[in-house]
This record gives C-alpha cells, sequence and structure tokens, in this order.
C-alpha cells in the first residue's frame, strides 16, 4: 500500500511524539501544512521565519525535546537561519524541515532557487551550523533520512539538522512500509558513561585536592543531570562556578553556589576559580566570554590548577586548556557513577564549613553592595532594581528567557535561579531577537509555569511581529523591555573606547527616541503598559502575570553598564593596555 508522503511524514511525527511545529508557509510546503489539518499535531503560524526558529528552539529547551521547524525555500530557510544557528551554538536539538524547488527544474532557475553555485543548492547554507543538511533528491529516500535526521539531532552532542524537501517529493506516493520499518528502531538511545577505574581516579583526585571548585556548563540541563550533580557537590561540599549556559545547574540559593564566571562575573567568583587547584568541569565548552578570553590573571590559571574535564563532545575536552583527566561521557550516566564512587571511597562526604560561611558573607556583601541601586527610585530606573523586584514577584519555578543586553550579562551576573533549565539565554551565539520568541516556544511547552522575558529594546525591536502569534494562539508570556533608548551594551563600549555613541543611540531630532512598545502591542491584539514611575513597576508586572494573558511591560532604564570583573580581550584591541570598560550613557 502507498501514501502521499506528505501524509506519512506528519503521521511520522505523531508516532516520535512531536505536538507541535513552528513554522511559514510557502507554495513549497502546502502540502505538509494541509496534512496537518487532520493530525493532533498543533502548527504554530508565525509572521517571520526567524521567529519560528527562536521559538522552536525556546520550546525544546523548555520540553526537553526535539522541536520541528517548517519552512519555506530560499528567503524562507535563510529567514530562519539566525534562529537555527543559535540553536545549534547552544546544542539544542531541532529538525528543520524546508520545502525546495521541484526536482524536474534543477538548475533551470525555478521560482526562488538558490542556484548561483550550485543547483538547488539551498541546503547548502546551513552546512557550517547544523549537524547535517540533506537534500532529499528521491522520494524512497525521504523516511530513512526523516529518522537520521531526529537521530542526529538528539544523540552526542545535539543540534539542529536540515531536511531540505523538493516540494514534488512532499505529493509523491511511496510505500508505507517505508515508514513503518522505522518504527521498530528505538526512539531513545542509551548515552555513553564512563567506567568505575576513571570514576575513582576522579573522585579520590577530588578528595586530595586543597581546594577543588566544580564548574559547570549547559550541558548538565541537556543531560538533565541537574539532581546528580547537586548529589555530588553535596557529598564532597565542592563549591560550584558555572559559565553562564550553566546558570541554574545548582540553584542560586545552594549554599555552595559559587555564580557565573568571566567577564561578567564578579571578583570572588573568578578569584576562586583563579585559586583552585583543580577544576572539574562538567559539559562546558571554556568559552571566551565565560573564562575572560583565556587570560590566565583574571579567572582560570592553568596550571598552575589542573583540569578534570568531562563532556560528551570529544572535541571540547583540552580544548582551550590542558587536560589531566578527561573523559567523554553523558553527564547524568557520568554523574551517576561518580556518586556511587564518592559514596565508596568516604561514605560519611566531606566537610566545608568555612567555605559556607565564605559564600553567605560574599552574597551578603554583594546584596549590600548593589543595595543603593534596587532602593533606588530613580526613573528611568535602575537596571538592578528592575531584576531585584522582577525576582520578587515571580515564583521559583518561572521561567525567564533573556535576550542579549543588561538582561542577558546583568541577569547571569545578580538574578538568582532556583530550578535547573528554567532560565533560557542565547550563550553561543548571543542572539539579539533570541529571547522575546524563545519565550513563546517556552509557554507552549511548559503552559503552567509562568513565563517572562526580559528583553532590551534594541531586542525586541527585532521580532515584534512575535505579538501577533501571542495574540492569535492567547499565549499568556510577559515581555519587560528595559527599555534605555540603546543598543545599551554597544553604545557603552563605544563611548568607553572612542567618547562618541554613532550608531548605537535611538535618537530622533538629537532626542532619545523610542516607538511606543505599549501602543504597538495594542495595535496587535496585547496588551502593552508603559511604566511611569519605578513605584508602578512591581505592581504592574504582578498584575500582568496574575492578567494570564500576553502583556508587554515597557519601562525605562538606565543606560548603565553591566559592572564587570573580569576580562574581554576587545577592550586590548581597542585601547590597548588601558583596561577601559563599558562607561554609562545617558539617554
Ligand atoms: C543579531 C545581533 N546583532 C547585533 C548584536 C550585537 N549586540 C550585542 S548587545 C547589543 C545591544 C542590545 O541592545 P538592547 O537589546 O537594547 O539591550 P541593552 O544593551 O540596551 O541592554 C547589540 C547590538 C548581537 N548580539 N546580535
Ligand atoms: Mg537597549
Amino acid at each position: 500500500m502507498s501514501n502521499l508522503i506528505s501524509h506519512q511524514l506528519v503521521k511520522y511525527l505523531e508516532d516520535r511524539g512531536i505536538e507541535h511545529i513552528f513554522g511559514l508557509c510557502g507554495h513549497t510546503n502546502i502540502a505538509v501544512l494541509t496534512a496537518l489539518e487532520s493530525s493532533s499535531i498543533k502548527f504554530v503560524n508565525v509572521r517571520h521565519e526567524q521567529i519560528a526558529a527562536h521559538m522552536a528552539d525556546g520550546y525544546a529547551r523548555a520540553k526537553k525535546q526535539t522541536s520541528v521547524v517548517l519552512s519555506h525555500l530560499g528567503p524562507g530557510l535563510t529567514n530562519a537561519a539566525t534562529g537555527v544557528a543559535n540553536a545549534a551554538l547552544d546544542s539544542i536539538p531541532m529538525v528543520v524541515i524546508a520545502g525546495d524547488i521541484p526536482t524536474h527544474y534543477y538548475g533551470k532557475h525555478p521560482h526562488q532557487e538558490v542556484n548561483l553555485h550550485a543547483d538547488a543548492s539551498q541546503y547548502e547554507i546551513y552546512r557550517p551550523f547544523v549537524k547535517r543538511a540533506w537534500r532529499v533528491d528521491r522520494p524512497d529516500l525521504f523516511p530513512e533520512i526523516l529518522e537520521k535526521a531526529f537521530q542526529l539531532a538528539e544523540s552526542g552532542n545535539p543540534g539542529p539538522v536540515l531536511v531540505s524537501v523538493p516540494m514534488d517529493i512532499f505529493s509523491k506516493e511511496v510505500d508505507v512500509s517505508l515508514f513503518e520499518r522505522l518504527q521498530h528502531n528505538t526512539k531513545t538511545l542509551q548515552k555513553p558513561s564512563i567506567d568505575d577505574v576513571t570514576a575513582k581516579n576522579i573522585i579520590q583526585t577530588l578528595i586530595n585536592a586543597k581546594n577543588p571548585v566544580f564548574y559547570v556548563g549547559g550541558g548538565i540541563m541537556l543531560a538533565d543531570a541537574a539532581q546528580e550533580l547537586k548529589e555530588l557537590v553535596d557529598h564532597l561540599n565542592i563549591p560550584v562556578a558555572h559559565s553562564l549556559m550553566g546558570k541554574g545547574a545548582v540553584s542560586d540559593d545552594h549554599p555552595l553556589t559559587l555564580g557565573m564566571t568571566g567577564f561578567w562575573g564578579t571578583k570572588f567568583i573568578n578569584d576562586k576559580c583563579k585559586e583552585a587547584d583543580y577544576i572539574f568541569a562538567l559539559g562546558t565548552r571554556f568559552a571566551e566570554a565565560d573564562s575572560s578570553s583565556w587570560e590566565s590573571e583574571y579567572t582560570f590559571n592553568f596550571p598552575p590548577t589542573k583540569l578534570i574535564q568531562i563532556d560528551i563532545d570529544p572535541s571540547e575536552i583540552g580544548r582551550n586548556y590542558p587536560v589531566e583527566i578527561g573523559a567523554v561521557a553523558d553527564l547524568k550516566q557520568a554523574l551517576t557513577v561518580l556518586n556511587r564512587v564518592a559514596k565508596e571511597l568516604v561514605p560519611e562526604g566531606l566537610q566545608n564549613e568555612e567555605l559556607r560561611q565564605e559564600i553567605a558573607a560574599y552574597r551578603e556583601e554583594f546584596k549590600n553592595s548593589n543595595q543603593k541601586f534596587i532602593t533606588d527610585n530613580s526613573f528611568p530606573m535602575q537596571p538592578q532594581r528592575i531584576l531585584e523586584e522582577v525576582r520578587e514577584v515571580l515564583p521559583k519555578d518561572a521561567y525567564i528567557t533573556t535576550d542579549v543586553g543588561w538582561n542577558k550579562n546583568g541577569v547571569g551576573q545578580q538574578f538568582p535561579i532556583y530550578e535547573a533549565g528554567s532560565i533560557l539565554t542565547p550563550g553561543g551565539f548571543a542572539t539579539m531577537g533570541f529571547g522575546a520568541p524563545a519565550a513563546l516556544g517556552a509557554k507552549i511547552a511548559q503552559p503552567d509555569k509562568v513565563v517572562v522575558s526580559l528583553v532590551g529594546d534594541g531586542g525586541f525591536g527585532q521580532n515584534p511581529a512575535l505579538l501577533a502569534t501571542a495574540a492569535e494562539e492567547n499565549i499568556p508570556v510577559v515581555w519587560i523591555i528595559m527599555n534605555n533608548y540603546a543598543f545599551g551594551t554597544i553604545a557603552g563600549l563605544q563611548k568607553a573606547h572612542y567618547g562618541t555613541t554613532l550608531g548605537t543611540l535611538f535618537e530622533k531630532d538629537g532626542k532619545p527616541y523610542s516607538p511606543d512598545y505599549a501602543a504597538i502591542a495594542k495595535a496587535y491584539g496585547v496588551e502593552g503598559i508603559k511604566i511611569e514611575s519605578a513605584e508602578e513597576f512591581k505592581l504592574a508586572l504582578q498584575r500582568a502575570i496574575e492578567s494570564n494573558k500576553p502583556v508587554v511591560i515597557d519601562v525605562a532604564m538606565l543606560n548603565n553598564p553591566v559592572p564587570t570583573a573580569g576580562h574581554w580581550n576587545i577592550m586590548d584591541i581597542y585601547s590597548p593596555g588601558k583596561k577601559v570598560h563599558h562607561v554609562a550613557v545617558e539617554a
């Protein structure tokens, strides 16, 4: 028996447990949209493909499941590229299915073909950031490619894949047996663990170490290993520093959490890493911002510090620093073994009361030093006060998406996260425009959780059309636009090095300018609130959450830079040897 590929594709996705597809139509994919009409899968329609990809990214993170994007060819696929690349750089599993030109027109310049370097070559645009890009050249090859696509997206270091499907193939029939035989294949993979000898070596090394530090990245969330990590941390009483992507891996109120390292880390945290005799790195890449451009005087100092590193991806081990013990493993599996071995080697665990007190004192001191900002009634508001009040209002298990700017760097530094996986931030690609649409995906994935997007005015301005989807689907996300009338982070950088702000401030006739985001929201059919004083903000946020509707809150914010204690080498490119950092820019 044979059936249309478009229908068999939808059935395959249903059998795989897919509940949502994010996308935008075109003449190349309407056969699939039509097949979705009678499906349990919900198609989430957007007004820009970048929005679809960021939504799918947020959805995959919050649901811990591979997400699916359906795009049109050519400009549809290139529009989605930024979102897919963002997911790639943060190891988020995603299958992108794109329509393509008909197979019988390759190279003839059919409508919207990408054929300047090779015929029918749109799939090659994605090659540098997807794990693999397929162009399906025969209908009978499609089922196997689809299965491989999901397997690859989910295995090893997860990430997006592209399946580019000439539109005539969606409308061809193939024998159902080609799809049916895939059903016998496993849908979950047993991932690699570590052996007992290696585990004993690691644990014994940590027991013998003088002042070891755990350093964790987003790999903990990807492996769903936060519980196992906490068990080991508690048993060995070793403090935990983290990368931006590792935020929340151990709760920020855990007595052994140090906090985020690197450029936007604090001196205390960077010093703790720098002085450690052993760093035990789990699921992290030692990326530049987290490692102060790898300059040894700021954050990490290998050697003399020695490194133990576990990662699912062998190419991450030893990438930036020499490794004493390295292991390729899934972190959930590895930590399970490490916990067992640790309990065998030190059944009573280790104690370190002094360290706990030192961390508690540091937190108190940081809080006190921030107090003048938090209690400041200035309007435009102090960024620190906005963050403090957001945290006070949100439940502990709320999901927060960030974009880039104060909302990412300041949040990484001083916004406590209590549940692993509840902060969604663009770590690897630092994509302005990610956070606002990603929040929609997160809310669809976790409808019972409060979802708030912290975003700059620059970032929100990238993709306001997400409000159309929010209104149509009634997705109750609250967006807090931290509005400093500027690409503030870059303005602060430019001002510090060059004394000017050309191209980084938003102005009209020489005066600060901002679109009226509350009015924009209303025009889309979404509630919009413009905050007029610092005192109003907290209550407005409370009400917005209680309303259980999509709400945009536009709050004016001072353009003060996020305090930095670490280092970023670009400072030395612009102003060699002068130790220049960002500065405040008056709007
Ligand atoms: C797509 C993209 N373009 C440019 C940048 C460079 N960039 C980093 S931060 C930033 C400013 C962001 O402005 P806004 O969202 O208003 O946040 P703020 O810095 O003002 O807090 C820019 C343009 C980027 N990260 N991503
Ligand atoms: Mg801004």
